[in-house]
């Protein structure tokens, strides 16, 4: 049996800096959001030391913007998510669950406030875009949601806090995690945030001029040689070691926040409307019965899984292996599944399967820092 190859064409939209990442020697491509999304360089391993020894450069254009600006978006953009988005202040993200109608999770965006009635969310791999427009053909609010041209860069690992603070100066230094800043380099126009998909510490970007693309990446490039900069992506290892959830894997449309762990950014309380109230309210008092939780896997390394595993005994709908990888920090397989509230308790043995057949699992705590030390 042969595994089909993906034609590639037109409606895969290119970043504005995929020329750098061919240069750079890019390997293997996924699509995101309608675009090429760079994933491995030299090899897997590699760019894993790259990334937590020093420091990477990441096109994460893919993670596309959807801008809501105008005198009812911050009404709007509350109405979208289940997370009290009051005390946000401009300058400032937050991750912000988006939550149907049903209680399902559509996206788990990076909402960052650029004004009092100006939002961007940074999206995981879904059409958002669309759920916005959609919505407010019915609520008829008084805001303008469109993709504007921002794609971000980021800059991950040990060495970003020193190459980021040579590029723009000593304030880098004093931004906290998960706030922003609007800066420039060389007359290029970006919002600058201390964050990122990977817990190595970093900064991401976000150009707002797609001309310009090639000549950002070669800029930080240059300034980043003597920190041992290499071109990297977002990491299947280390997210998961770091308990980054994915949405499409981890995270489903068929999932709801406590369901996913988020039940700490649920607050029904709030005074804001939002479409998911009445969907939560009722799953609240039926309460949940799966679970996301993290486990060890027993047996020989494991690669990282490129689709979501059984686990034999249950439909796919009432349990699934949703993230696997070997784990060099930790020496052992660790994953993520969602299981039945009766098997979700640390401590407890399950059995999955997996590309090496059927193995035997340990649910843990996460974040696997703390339970796994
Ligand atoms: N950066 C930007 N956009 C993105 C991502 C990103 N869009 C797609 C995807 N990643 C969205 N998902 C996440 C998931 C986790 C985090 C960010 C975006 C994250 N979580 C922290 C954690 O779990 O510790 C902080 C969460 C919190 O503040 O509570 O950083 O990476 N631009």
């Amino acid at each position: 049996m042969q595994i089909p190859k993906i034609s590639l064409t037109a409606r895969i939209r290119k970043s504005p800096y995929y020329e750098a990442t061919v240069k750079h020697d890019i390997k293997v491509m996924s699509v995101y959001n309608h675009m090429y999304m760079p994933q491995v360089y030299h090899d897997v391993m590699t760019d894993y030391e790259n990334l937590t020894n020093r420091v990477t450069l990441w096109d994460v254009a893919v993670e596309r913007q959807v801008e809501i600006v105008g005198p009812d978006a911050a009404t709007f953009t509350q109405y979208l998510t289940c997370r009290d988005i009051s005390k946000c202040q401009v300058g400032q993200c937050m991750y912000l669950p988006i939550v149907d109608d049903t209680g399902g999770i559509l996206n788990d965006p990076i909402m960052l406030k650029l004004a009092e009635d100006r939002f961007w969310l940074s999206l995981a791999d879904y059409d958002i875009l669309l759920w916005a427009k959609g919505l407010n053909v019915h609520m008829k609010m008084d805001v303008h949601i469109f993709e504007p041209d921002v794609s971000p860069l980021a800059v991950q690992g040990p060495n970003s806090n020193a190459l980021m603070m040579e590029l723009f100066g000593d304030w880098i230094d004093d931004l906290k995690f998960f706030w922003f800043r609007e800066a420039a380099l060389n007359g290029i126009p970006m919002v600058i945030a201390r964050s990122g998909w990977s817990k190595q510490g970093g900064f991401e970007l976000y150009l707002q001029d797609g001309t310009r693309g090639v000549d950002l990446w070669e800029t930080v490039w240059a300034a980043g040689e003597k920190y041992g900069i290499a071109p990297g992506a977002p990491h299947g290892i280390e997210r998961i070691e770091s308990g980054l959830l994915n949405f499409g894997h981890d995270l489903l449309p068929d999932m709801n926040p406590w369901e996913a762990g988020l039940g700490q950014y649920v607050h029904l309380n709030m005074p804001g409307d939002f479409v998911a109230r009445e969907a939560l309210l009722a799953i609240k008092t039926a309460g949940i019965k799966r679970k996301l939780v993290g486990l060890t896997i027993d047996g020989e390394p494991l690669p990282v899984n490129d689709q979501n595993w059984n686990v034999p005994g249950y439909e796919m709908d009432e349990a699934r292996l949703t993230s696997f990888t070997w784990s060099p920090r930790y020496q052992c397989n660790i994953g993520m599944a969602l299981l039945p509230m009766a098997v979700a308790e640390p401590g407890t043995r399950v059995t999955v399967n997996t590309p090496h057949g059927h193995l035997m699992a340990t649910v843990v705590k996460m974040p696997f820092s703390k339970s796994l030390g």
